[in-house]
């Protein structure tokens, strides 16, 4: 099939998956296309299956904002009409599902008919579409699309509880692809970090609010007392300087590690212990799974889909959002103990498993298959 994909081409979730999702649909012989406005931070090659479009936005004095909606749609009617693309795969519903949308009904008048899959992230429902500036608009969209799916089954319940949504939703959760992982990998310079008598936990984010960096430090604090460790923070944000500030009037500045953005994510999991991810609001959790898939022990809040990820009391524990003391206490209870850490860590990486990319393409290739052989009933 000849797919277009639309995403945010930077560090992420719903880009890494998007884009990870593209370069797995190539290699099973489908023809993708990436349509944004920088190649995705992930997508390293390119090639007879995958190809990329940039989207330009001309500056112009009289606009204060550019309207990239209006680029995007039109570069997606040039793309798709040029390539003969026969479905399109919109990721994060802000703006792509609304300009995807413009597009179907713009190739429509040139008889062309182009099922649109929307795959709702996270953010996009709780925080940003939610808004009532959006809502309408997202709203709208989500219905218009052919397909929508969504990263797990409490992302699913909040978007129906949020927006008046007149169709299914199909759950397909993020994925890692576990063949890129073996347990027998050694090359992880661990002393490059870390003491030997030091444990590492490590944070990878992009260091917004929702991700409640501070608990980060906090927690990280609470542990350093009790068991020699480093903290690595992996990521840039808003919140990163605060979050270095507060190392330094923590006095922890020694103990903690800030390595900007990584394209050596799995290097930094391949040396890290435990894993916290103590946000306020997520709607998988991918940069658990990852750190699950590399044998990393998950101290996290039981924030949204999380808990369909990180299982209480065998991949890591799951803490109320905000209780610190908690996530301090079940983290040095895994750092205190090196078989029990050890354990921990062999059932994340079992668990992580089950979110293997065979077991998930094709339940998008199975939505694909369903928008495409319905794209003349579709609604317009
Ligand atoms: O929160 C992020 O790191 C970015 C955000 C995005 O949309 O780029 O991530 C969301 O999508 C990921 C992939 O589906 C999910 O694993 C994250 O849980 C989700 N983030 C939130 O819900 C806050």
């Amino acid at each position: 099939m000849k797919i277009a994909i639309v995403c945010y081409p930077t560090f992420g979730g719903s880009g890494v998956v998007a884009t990870e999702l593209g370069i797995a649909l190539a290699e099973r012989g489908h023809e993708v296309h990436f349509v944004t406005y920088k190649q995705p931070v992930r997508l390293e090659l390119l090639g007879n299956n995958i190809h990329f479009h940039e989207v330009h936005v001309p500056e112009y004095p009289l606009f204060r904002y550019q309207p990239y909606e209006l680029a995007l749609s039109s570069k997606l009617v040039d793309t798709i009409k040029l390539y003969g693309i026969e479905l399109l795969h919109v990721h994060y519903a802000i703006p792509h599902a609304y300009a995807g949308y413009m597009a179907k009904k713009m190739l429509k008048e040139k008889g062309i008919y182009i099922p649109m899959i929307t795959t709702l992230h996270g953010t996009d429902i709780t925080l940003v579409g939610n808004h009532p500036f959006y809502k309408p608009a997202v709203t709208f969209s989500i219905n218009k699309s052919d397909v929508v799916t969504s990263v797990s089954e409490d992302l699913k319940q909040k978007t129906l509880d949020i927006f008046d949504v007149e169709q299914d939703i199909a759950v397909i959760p993020n994925f890692i692809d576990s063949t890129k992982y073996s347990s027998d990998y050694t090359d992880c310079q661990r002393s490059l970090m870390a003491n030997e008598e030091e444990k590492i936990i490590t944070h990878i984010s992009n260091f917004r609010k929702v991700k409640r960096i501070p608990d980060v430090v906090k927690v990280f604090n609470e542990v350093q007392k009790k068991v020699p460790a480093k903290l690595i923070m992996v990521g840039e944000g808003p919140e990163k300087e605060h979050a270095e500030l507060m190392c330094e009037e923590l006095g922890i500045v020694d103990k903690v590690l800030f390595l900007g953005n990584s394209n050596e994510i799995d290097r930094i999991l391949c040396f890290s212990d435990l894993f916290l991810l103590p946000s306020e609001s997520e709607s998988f959790g991918l940069a658990a799974l990852e750190a699950m898939i590399n044998k990393v022990a998950v101290i996290s809040s039981n924030a949204g889909g999380v808990p369909e990820v990180n299982k209480h009391g065998v991949s890591g524990f799951l803490s109320d959002v905000g209780d610190i003391e908690d996530m301090a206490k079940n983290a040095l209870y895994l750092l205190s103990d090196d078989t029990i850490l050890e354990e921990f860590k062999n059932n994340a990486q079992q668990i992580a498993t089950n979110f293997d990319i065979l077991n998930i393409l094709p339940l998008y290739e199975e939505v694909y298959e369903r928008a495409y052989k319905s794209r003349f009933k579709n609604s317009y």
